[in-house]
């Protein structure tokens, strides 16, 4: 994809009015079985009921007529490293040819190639890089979303991807979560230094970026190719002394005992967890940390193990799903094609894809009480489907169906 020169998709249209005759799945709305009206006013959802009880008082306004239509929450992608410079193109043909994710990343490339790319791009090119990567997540409803650092790994660097983060957030009219992810990998500078890599991240980077205002969470890669739960424990200790939440790329390759560690450490979610074991299990229900599935990097990598879904499911963990946009091992700009593989590979039914990208990936980035539910006193977030069921929003593979996207109440644009 090419950096992108154009301008922001601009907030069209005010959506203050009357959005009648309008049905949400099961669980994504306060809203009535037959079908439901709700009143936008100032961007927000001020009233919401059954299409027949509509106060008179908002007679008069603007109307939006659903006709029976389906409208879920705004989409939320609750895992994404958007920001970065350059692309990771020549890895995909090196793993056709067999190489596989942790060779790569031994022999100098995957994330450290990243690294290189992106402290060698400004902040203009970041954004202009970044820009057409959101706006084709944008496209198919999303509302907000987390944006990772981790591609810089010194001060400079992982600050420049955050502003960029922050910017794009301001300019798109998007919820956008700035997630520091110092502990991604070693920068080649400290190799054979792990720990005093991390003491750097605990005692100087993170806090220089969060008294910035460029930190909303904070994330490590807890891994055999990446850093040991004893390093991202400090780095936990040192998020905690902030006050920021944790959460960890974890289990995905291998057992580290990481998602038990999060857990421990109240992490709003644990992500990949193709090798999460029963103690992980136990430990994510114990503190209410979300599982984010990300089928992408599993379809991309190949991998032949899939997450503990039934198990998850057993213990009543949520379970929420994201594109893992990163140009390694998830090259993904959909998040409809992340409920289709999730449903596909993971064998989630599609209540639980729908609540996957919406309800529960709020939850995984703590926007539960703004984001993924229908409901008054919330920003207007939702978007009206032209679908038979709410089925086909995992049904299409490599298409979109029609909708009318409303953000931070602001009508965003139809899909072509
Ligand atoms: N896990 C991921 O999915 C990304 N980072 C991580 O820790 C992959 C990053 C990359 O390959 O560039
Ligand atoms: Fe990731």
């Amino acid at each position: 994809m090419t950096a992108d020169s154009n301008p922001p998709i601009p907030a069209c249209a005010s959506a203050d009015g009357v959005w009648r005759r309008l049905r949400v799945p099961a669980g994504l709305g306060a809203v009535a079985p037959g079908g439901s009206s709700w009143v936008v006013e100032g961007g927000r959802i001020v009233w919401i009921g059954a299409d027949a009880e509509l106060p008179a008082a908002y007679a008069g306004r603007p109307e939006f007529d659903g006709a029976g239509r389906w409208a879920t929450p705004g989409l939320v992608d609750c895992h994404t490293h958007l920001v970065y410079g350059g692309s990771r193109v020549q890895e995909f043909a090196l793993r056709l040819a067999g190489a596989d994710y942790e060779q790569i990343a031994r022999a100098g490339g995957g994330i450290v190639a990243t690294v290189a790319a992106t402290r060698a791009a400004d902040e203009q090119s970041l954004y202009a890089q970044a820009a057409p990567r959101l706006r084709a997540l944008l496209a198919e409803g999303v509302c907000a979303l987390e944006i990772k650092s981790g591609y810089g790994l010194e001060l400079a660097t992982e600050r420049r991807q955050l502003r960029v983060a922050r910017r794009l957030g301001a300019d798109f009219g998007v919820a956008v979560r700035c997630t520091f992810l110092g502990a991604h990998a070693l920068p080649p500078e400290y190799a054979g230094r792990a720990d005093a890599y991390i003491d750097a991240v605990c005692a100087s980077m993170l806090p220089a970026l969060a008294a910035e205002g460029l930190v909303d969470a904070v994330d490590a890669f807890c891994e055999r190719i990446a850093f040991t739960p004893a390093q991202v424990e400090r780095v936990f200790i040192a998020a905690a002394r902030l006050g920021l939440p944790v959460k960890l790329h974890a289990e995905q390759r291998s057992d580290q005992g990481g998602a038990a560690l999060a857990a421990r450490h109240r992490a709003l979610s644990c992500d990949h967890l193709e090798y999460l074991g029963a103690d992980g299990i136990a430990a994510m229900r114990a503190a209410g940390t979300v599982a984010v599935l990300l089928p992408g990097a599993y379809y991309a990598l190949r991998d032949a193990r899939p997450p503990p879904v039934q198990a998850l499911r057993d213990a009543g963990v949520a379970l929420a799903l994201a594109t893992d946009h990163n140009p390694g091992s998830a090259p993904v700009l959909s998040l409809l094609l992340m409920m289709n593989m999730a449903c596909t590979l993971f064998g989630l039914s599609v209540d639980e894809a729908l609540a996957g990208v919406t309800r529960h990936a709020a939850r995984a980035l703590g926007l539960q009480h703004s984001q993924g539910f229908i409901d008054a006193g919330r920003p207007a977030n939702f978007v009206v489907w032209d679908i038979d069921a709410p089925a086909e929003l995992a049904y299409w593979i490599g298409g979109r169906p029609r909708c009318t996207i409303v953000r931070q109440g602001r009508i965003a644009g139809a899909a072509p």
